[in-house]
């Protein structure tokens, strides 16, 4: 649907105040056929507008998508540093991307971008990440610690404490992480972590966080390959959250943990973390970019690095991997 007609229609709807309106009156008001009438309420529908239809009445609006903007994320902020600056948009490529230009930019540290939708979102090594309209958080953090950039993947895993705090405090849920940046509930994934940085050979310039988390999705949003791995905390506790409030508490943990984080370093964190771990003193497989390793998770370094003993004693350290549990 075209931009116009979008803002015409849900004016229509805005003056009819939760009131019926006839297909007859839209059509006419937007100039179009009563069949174009009924493809326009289904675009809105699947951008999360819930419209009730009624033969001889017509159409009424009984939810509006739960959005985000700049002004709801800064309204009640509880940090002093970061989503001080709101990039916002409604729809991106990739938040990352435009995250990645304001650094080079030279845009303070605690900046945030967040989308309403992403039509490239990506995962680690250019895999998709999905990332339809409303219904989820994709926001990138921008940081500039004073750190060598071997550092920077304990980010990721600062970030996975601060996101299972924030929404154990929200939804009262309990995820937990699997080394490095996933974080699951009931084994099916409900946020990704991505972290990239821009650097010189023994300085951060910039590392950009970049965290995707499944809110408020339906199983039926997911493309099919995802249906079997991926969650939301709607589908897991059939509750819808307001996402806004939910980015905030984020920022809020976030922020607590990376100032810890740079006055004390990594142990207190990485402390934190193992509570949170799921593949701690179990068999799993690491798959990396040179080769698959079998072994026990032992833990992880005081660096974040992950520790796996194989069957003959000898312990592996691994840098970067996809991790699979083996089953019994
Ligand atoms: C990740 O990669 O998990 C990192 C995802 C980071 C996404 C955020 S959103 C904001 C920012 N902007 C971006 O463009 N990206 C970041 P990885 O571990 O490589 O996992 C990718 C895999 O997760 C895919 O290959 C799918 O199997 C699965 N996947 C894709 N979309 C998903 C979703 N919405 N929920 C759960 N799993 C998903």
């Amino acid at each position: 649907m075209q931009n116009e007609t979008r803002k015409k229609l849900l004016m229509i709807f805005t003056e009819a105040n939760g009131d019926w309106v006839s297909g007859q009156n839209i059509s006419e008001k937007l100039g179009c056929s009563r069949t174009a009438v009924w493809k326009h309420i289904e675009d809105l529908r699947q951008e999360g507008y819930e419209l009730e239809a009624v033969r001889r009445k017509g159409y009424r609006i009984t939810k509006v998508p739960d959005k985000i903007s700049g002004n709801e994320i800064g309204l009640g902020l509880q940090t002093e540093r970061l989503g001080r600056f709101i990039h916002f948009e409604e729809s991106v490529d990739s938040t990352q991307k435009i995250a990645h230009k304001l650094a080079y930019d030279g845009m303070k540290e605690g900046t945030i971008v967040v989308a309403e939708e992403q039509i490239s979102g990506r995962g680690r090594l250019d895999r998709k990440w999905h990332s339809p309209k409303y219904t989820g958080i994709w926001m990138s953090v921008l940081l500039r610690p004073n750190l060598p950039p071997p550092k920077a993947p304990q980010l990721t895993l600062i970030a996975a404490v601060a996101i299972v705090q924030a929404i154990e405090e929200v939804t009262r849920l309990q995820p937990n992480i699997k080394w490095p940046n996933d974080i699951l509930l009931n084994g099916k994934k409900i946020v990704g972590i991505l972290t990239e940085m821009q650097a010189e050979a023994d300085k951060i310039n910039s590392v950009i966080i970049g965290i995707g988390i499944n809110v408020n999705q339906q199983l039926e949003h997911f493309p099919e390959e995802l249906q079997t791995i991926a969650s939301s905390l709607l589908i897991e506790s059939g509750k819808t959250y307001t996402r806004a409030k939910l980015i905030q508490v984020i920022l809020a943990k976030l922020e607590k943990l990376y100032d810890q984080y740079l006055q004390h370093g990594f142990l207190p964190i990485k402390l934190l973390w193992e509570s949170y771990a799921l593949s701690i003193g179990k068999q799993i497989v690491a798959r990396t970019i040179t080769g698959s390793i079998k072994g026990v998770a032992k833990g992880i370094t005081d660096d974040g690095v992950l520790m796996l003993e194989d069957k003959d004693g000898k312990t592996h350290y691994i840098h970067s991997a996809d991790i699979e549990m083996e089953k019994k």
